[in-house]
């Protein structure tokens, strides 16, 4: 056994107590373990019909596979100080850090309560009607405000150093960009898609492609990013949302995060040909989702560009022709990087529930080859594709 795990609720009870004041001497604390993720376990503390917090703990390994796939507690650091730095600048989003402790590898926060995870909103068809606008600002102001634009030369290398986080990389580096363009014993593929699985892995042209992304993963230190931002990593009500979740969080191209936000709409759209219930219901869901990313988009590049003209305060990046060039290549890496996400979501390690809800395999594999195809179509056309219009005519054309 781990020696910093809390050995039973009354360790995490205690914890709660020495870090925070939000409870009475005498309030009866319940505890219960609500981690759904890959990784870490997840505990709410609360006092019936009263106050509660969330512990994040992190073990020196990967919760779902255990002790043979070992992984840095530093995640832990990365994510406690990611929140407070997102705080900053886009407070409204992220939840707030109320104690962070290292030797415990843990984390004390707010209790989202109400909040419903966003998969399973999505496939509920919840229509959330502040979710594009919301995420589109959270990106931009984080982006931004942690990029060149922003920072002094030296507070910006001092943040790349301070959020150098190798192990959390690595498993992207090789879920994203290596295990789905091969034949990869980590990847989990539906038999009737097995031979859609097996062209991808004799498309050299792609391969390059993909391998010119996984190098901009690995070398454009473009601003601090979130790293994980699928829709499991966002939590909604009508009126709000709130992203957790950065232990990926490193400096890398801006494209990543908005590009895992497009690619998990995508998902979703794909499996709602084959999810249960009414078809017409099913059509103006996806038309909704297509509406969704549109509005996503526009709410990013509006913001994003806005910060650009006002607030760059480097004298050689004020130039309004290098950062319509900027705008552009932060599009192509979206559409790049939303691609690879479809495509690691379906036959890599980390399914989704967008597409793994679908009970029959035969109806399942028909969104899967549907989110193989638009996959490989977005990292082709990455450079090709001008406009959201063309991207949503793109993903259109794949009913037909
Ligand atoms: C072993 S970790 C698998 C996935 O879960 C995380 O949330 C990331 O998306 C990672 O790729
Ligand atoms: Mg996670």
């Amino acid at each position: 056994m781990t020696k910093h795990k809390f050995s039973d609720d009354a360790a995490i009870i205690a914890f709660v107590r020495r870090h925070t004041r939000l409870f009475n001497d005498d309030a009866n604390l319940v505890v219960t373990e609500i981690g759904d993720g890959n990784i870490n376990f997840v505990y709410r503390v609360a006092e019936p019909d009263g106050a509660s917090v969330i512990v994040k703990q992190a073990l020196p390994y990967v919760r779902i596979i255990g002790e043979g796939w070992p992984l840095s507690l530093d995640r832990i650091r990365i994510e406690a100080e990611s929140l407070v730095l997102e705080a900053e600048h886009a407070g409204e989003w992220v939840p707030e850090v109320y104690h962070y402790e290292h030797d415990l590898a843990a984390i004390i926060m707010q209790d989202l309560g109400e909040h419903q995870n966003l998969r399973h909103a999505l496939n509920e068809r919840r229509k959330l009607p502040l979710l594009a606008q919301h995420l589109g600002l959270f990106m931009a102001r984080t982006l931004f405000h942690t990029s060149d634009m922003h920072l002094d030369a030296h507070q910006k290398k001092a943040l790349v150093k301070r959020f150098i986080n190798p192990d959390l990389c690595k498993i992207t580096e090789d879920l994203f960009f290596l295990d789905p363009y091969c034949d990869h014993e980590r990847n989990a593929i539906n038999p009737p898609l097995r031979k859609a699985a097996e062209a991808l892995w004799q498309d050299d042209r792609l391969k390059v492609e993909v391998a010119d992304l996984k190098y901009a993963f690995l070398n454009r230190a473009e601003a601090l990013l979130h790293g994980d931002l699928h829709s499991g990593s966002i939590f909604v009500t009508e009126q709000s949302t709130k992203v957790i979740d950065p232990e990926f969080a490193y400096f890398g191209p801006i494209g990543f995060d908005v590009g895992s936000v497009i690619g998990n709409l995508l998902l979703n759209w794909c499996g709602q040909h084959e999810q249960a219930g009414d078809a017409q219901e099913r059509q103006d869901w996806r038309d909704w989702l297509l509406v969704q990313i549109d509005k996503l988009w526009h709410e990013f590049s509006r913001e994003f560009s806005h910060l650009m003209a006002e607030q760059t305060v480097d004298e050689s990046l004020q130039n309004p022709h290098w950062q319509a060039r900027r705008m552009l290549q932060i599009w192509s890496d979206t559409l790049g990087f939303a691609g690879t996400e479809l495509i690691r979501r379906t036959i890599g390690l980390a399914h989704v529930a967008d597409l793994e809800i679908i009970e029959d395999a035969a109806l399942r594999a028909q969104c899967e080859a549907m989110a193989l195809q638009l996959g490989r179509e977005l990292i082709l056309q990455r450079n090709d594709i001008h406009s959201i219009t063309e991207l949503l005519d793109l993903v259109r054309q794949l009913n037909d």
